[in-house]
């Protein structure tokens, strides 16, 4: 830790003197908590930090429109484009590499969650499931159930580690929910959460914004932080040491991710790409999701608050969107791109600027909670590294198959906890009828395959949930619901699994 003067030195080079504006008025508690906090800032980098987030809430965006184009067409991988064949090649090429150790998973869980408005970690959400599975659980029982589809298919045992990204707001919960329940089952030794780091938020005149008399506003680096975590964190030598050569990044508020999904693995193996993206039709000019497109000739995420709404809602011929490939937060890396980029391309990644409401403390002391933006967040995004690959590919998949996330609370018309849950289970209600199950509803009435799954209006799909312990895509249903008529609710977890098995 360093000692007050050595603090009040860098804070007066880095012109930021006022941070210590009420160390006078701190207990000695509060100033001890608070030295610790500035001792591990980089004072450093302080200056330029704060003078380059002034500066670049000033300036005009950097308006890239006008040389975007879309990818061709013929670029992009597709799950609904492609035969039968060559997706039983993909993904019997991910199986096989997952039963030789070669990955990991990668949870990049270190937001704040503000638009859900909840105070603990977004992954501890449980949309109200019948089962009442959180987004950690669903996402827990998905790696056990592949590493056992790999077991059985190659008859040895494979490890899928689970590598997850923190930050100071999420850790400690995160930790202490896993801890509590058990690992849901999966080996603590193969789960490494860590941590990114946090910076603080600046004036639109350059100065650090005091949260408290004896605390900073900070807020984390944005999810490109990773690769900065990748190194303080020594996550590369682990993934090293375990053989770990390719991971699946994936942010943590899709309800329908498939953890290491074998299929897009080996789509990206097959290719020889050292980094890759999934993405979905974009739904709407104005999803809040980034496209995956070309700028100035080179394969990247425009993300959807940078892009312009004229560009967003351009149409082709048949009335497509021709900014169409969605990007879902689920990305592949080799380990070796991993390391490229620690060593010589992380500095070079692009810093983004967020205006937001930061409450702060008043130079009288009084607690201000703004009703205007009034501070500058600068982010990273974990996307910006597409441009430093020497082998970058596009995976299109089914949207109502893969992604559904959780980003608004409910009463919000999309992305909530109803629609999430809804997506869920109208996909379990698609799996058990093509496994040959007839569902009926809360009264006994049949329910037709075709409504089974439709979300009505005031009404979600039939309440049919399968733990992923059960099946991870759809797989292995026929031999436990091959002509049964179910009523619903209808939970089939592991147990019922065994009923059903029963001769
Ligand atoms: C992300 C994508 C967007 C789109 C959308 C799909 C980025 C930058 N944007 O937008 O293009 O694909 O997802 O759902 O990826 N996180 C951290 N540390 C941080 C900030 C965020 O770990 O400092 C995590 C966060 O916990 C979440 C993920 O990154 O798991 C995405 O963050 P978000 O929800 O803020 O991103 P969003 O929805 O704006």
């Amino acid at each position: 830790m360093l000692s007050l003067e050595q603090v009040k030195r860098s804070l007066e080079e880095a012109g930021q003197s006022h941070v210590l504006h009420f160390w006078p008025e701190l207990c000695e508690e509060d100033r001890d908590s608070f030295l610790r906090e500035l001792s591990q800032l980089d004072l450093k980098g302080l200056r330029d930090h704060c003078e380059e987030a002034a500066k670049a809430a000033a300036s005009p965006t950097d308006i890239l429109d006008q040389h975007l184009e879309p990818l061709p067409p013929q670029s992009i991988g597709s799950v609904r484009k492609s035969d039968q064949e060559s997706l039983a090649a993909w993904e019997h090429e991910g199986l096989l590499q997952i039963s030789k150790d070669r990955v990991g998973v990668l949870l990049l869980a270190g937001g704040q969650g503000t638009r859900l408005g909840v105070q603990y970690p977004k992954g501890m959400y449980n949309v109200g499931l019948p089962s009442s599975k959180t987004l950690y659980q669903i996402q827990a029982e998905r790696i056990r159930k592949i590493q056992e589809l790999v077991d059985v298919k190659h008859g040895s045992k494979c490890t899928v580690p689970w590598y997850i990204m923190t930050s100071e707001f999420t850790l400690a919960p995160t930790e202490k929910f896993f801890k509590d329940n058990n690992y849901f089952g999966l080996e603590p030794s193969n789960i490494m959460m860590f941590e990114q780091r946090m910076i603080p938020a600046v004036t639109f005149d350059g100065k650090v914004i005091l949260q408290g008399k004896g605390k900073i506003a900070m807020a984390p680096d944005g999810n490109g932080g990773l690769y900065q975590a990748l190194v303080d964190n020594m996550v590369l030598e682990d993934m090293k040491k375990r053989g770990v050569e390719y991971l699946h990044v994936y942010c943590v508020d899709n309800i329908l991710v498939k953890m290491a999904d074998p299929v897009f693995i080996g789509f990206c193996v097959s290719k020889g790409a050292d980094c890759g993206a999934k993405v979905v039709e974009k739904a709407y000019p104005a999803e809040p999701v980034g496209v995956v497109c070309r700028v100035r000739g080179v394969s990247q995420v425009v993300e959807y608050s940078e892009i312009q709404p004229e560009t967003a809602e351009l149409r082709g011929p048949g009335g497509e969107l021709v900014y169409s490939a969605g990007n879902i937060c689920n990305h592949f890396f080799t380990r070796d791109f991993l390391q490229d980029v620690a060593q010589k391309f992380k500095s070079q990644l692009k810093q983004h600027v967020a205006i937001k409401k930061v409450p702060f403390v008043d130079t009288q002391g009084n607690q201000v909670k703004p009703t205007k933006p009034n501070g500058i967040k600068m982010e990273k995004f974990v996307f910006d590294v597409f441009s430093f690959s020497s082998k970058f590919v596009v995976f299109e998949v089914v949207r109502e198959d893969e992604f559904s996330p959780l980003k608004n609370a409910d009463g919000a018309a999309t992305d909530s906890p109803t629609t999430a849950r809804n997506s869920l289970l109208a996909q379990h209600c698609r799996w058990a009828v093509a496994a040959g199950a007839k569902l009926l509803d809360e009264h006994g009435n049949d329910l037709l395959p075709t409504t089974a799954s439709v979300s009505a209006a005031d009404k979600g799909p039939a309440q049919c949930e399968i733990s992923p312990l059960v099946s991870y895509f759809g797989e292995g249903l026929e031999p436990l619901l091959k002509g049964k008529t179910l009523p619903t609710p209808f939970i089939l977890s592991e147990e019922r699994a065994k009923e059903l098995q029963a001769p």
